[in-house]
């Protein structure tokens, strides 16, 4: 599962990236500085980590990690293969959710390619063209589904419908992810056809130093824009976090930021954001050698998450045991938490909370 960030050329999205990940990508001020895409692999901030490794104190912690790529800039024309188009289009496709960048700050130096700040035309400068490609991908389809609706055929019948339905809205400027379908008709025939506009999205403000808490107006603008698409919204400064990024000592960025009035960086925020919108939970295992979080999609059942650790534990599952989180901060320890009762066991049906602290029992 990843996440890609996405934008117009020039708007921050490698600066944001480098201040996400250690790998470095190139960054400048020039529109397309970015072709090929970065990968980076970036861990997730998580203070129940930190406070489990106070009670437990194990030899070594590994967080849960989230993919992060880096995306050439999206002009006008793409779809049609203006700029770098039909690239581009392809690496946000093979993406899961997307961080979409808007430039909300004012700065003569820094090139905009459309001449002036306008996070709303730009907005719509980059649905129209993901809308656009999804529109060829709809036509296609619909092309093939529509002899077997003439025949009779029901099913091809109920897809045409739903297709025309998504025709006729991106036709007029709506995104499939805000789009009303039948539950059943979007797990049979929206979901499958992986639209670029149904992917899940977080916008992402690039702010000026001194909006870094409260936001600005433009950020107000973007906010009434997106109303309609359920998506959250959110501000960070990104080239002032670059700058802190650059500081060695833990205690000076701390410093720094605390000056802008932030209490972490709003990367933090963005990569648990990143988390969440890729439909991602954590669950813990707590040992002496190894206190570590792992992640499963929401929703999955206890083999599923022993699955993620190895294979033959989802394979020769027997039973877990389960404490919450918070027991088991309450009582302190896995020996307390069994004194006082609290330790469940459960079965191949369950399902996991994000939070829970696992232990698997399992047969090979
Ligand atoms: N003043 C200011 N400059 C910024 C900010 N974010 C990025 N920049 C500058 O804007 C320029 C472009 O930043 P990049 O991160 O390379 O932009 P990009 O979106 O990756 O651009 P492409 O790869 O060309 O699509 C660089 O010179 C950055 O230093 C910011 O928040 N404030
Ligand atoms: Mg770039």
């Amino acid at each position: 599962m990843k996440a890609g960030i996405v934008g117009l050329p020039n708007v921050g999205k490698s600066t944001l990236f480098n201040c996400l990940s250690n790998a470095k990508a190139q960054s400048a001020n020039f529109p397309f500085c970015t072709i090929e895409p970065n990968i980076g692999v970036v861990n997730v901030p998580d203070q129940r980590l930190e406070k489990l490794e106070s009670l437990v104190k194990p030899e070594r912690v590994v967080p849960a990690t989230v993919e992060i790529v880096d995306i050439a800039g999206l002009v006008k024309g793409a779809s049609k293969g203006e700029g770098l188009g039909n690239q581009f289009l392809a690496n946000i496709r093979e993406t899961d959710a997307i961080l979409h960048v808007l430039r909300c700050f004012d700065n003569d130096n820094i090139v905009h390619v459309d001449g002036s700040v306008n996070p709303i035309r730009d907005k719509e400068t980059i649905d129209m063209e993901l809308q656009l490609k999804d529109l060829e991908t709809v036509e296609k389809k619909l092309d093939k589904v529509k002899r077997a609706a003439k025949t009779g055929n029901k099913d091809a019948q109920k897809e045409e419908a739903v297709l025309l339905k998504i025709k006729q809205g991106l036709e007029s400027g709506i995104s499939v992810r805000a789009i009303e379908f039948e539950a059943d008709d979007y797990n049979d025939f929206v979901k499958p056809s992986q639209f670029i506009t149904d992917k899940p999205v977080m916008y992402v403000c690039n702010v000026d130093e001194g909006s870094a808490v409260s936001g600005n107006a433009y950020v107000e603008k973007v906010k009434a824009a997106v109303t309609d698409e359920n998506a959250e919204v959110l501000v960070l400064a990104v080239g002032t976090e670059a700058d802190i990024n650059e500081l060695d000592d833990y205690e000076e960025r701390k410093l720094f930021l605390e000056d802008i009035g932030l209490d972490e960086p709003g990367s933090a925020k963005l990569i648990r954001g990143a988390y969440k919108l890729l439909n991602q939970q954590t669950y813990f295992t707590a040992g002496v050698k190894e206190v570590r979080a792992w992640t499963v999609d929401v929703g999955a059942t206890a083999p599923q998450a022993a699955g993620v650790i190895h294979t033959d534990f989802e394979k020769g599952f027997i039973r877990a045991e389960v404490i919450a989180y918070d027991d088991y901060v309450h009582y302190g320890s896995e020996v307390k938490v069994k004194e006082a009762g609290k330790m469940r066991v459960e079965g191949k049906n369950y399902i996991v909370k994000d939070g829970d602290v696992m232990h698997f029992l399992f047969n090979v």
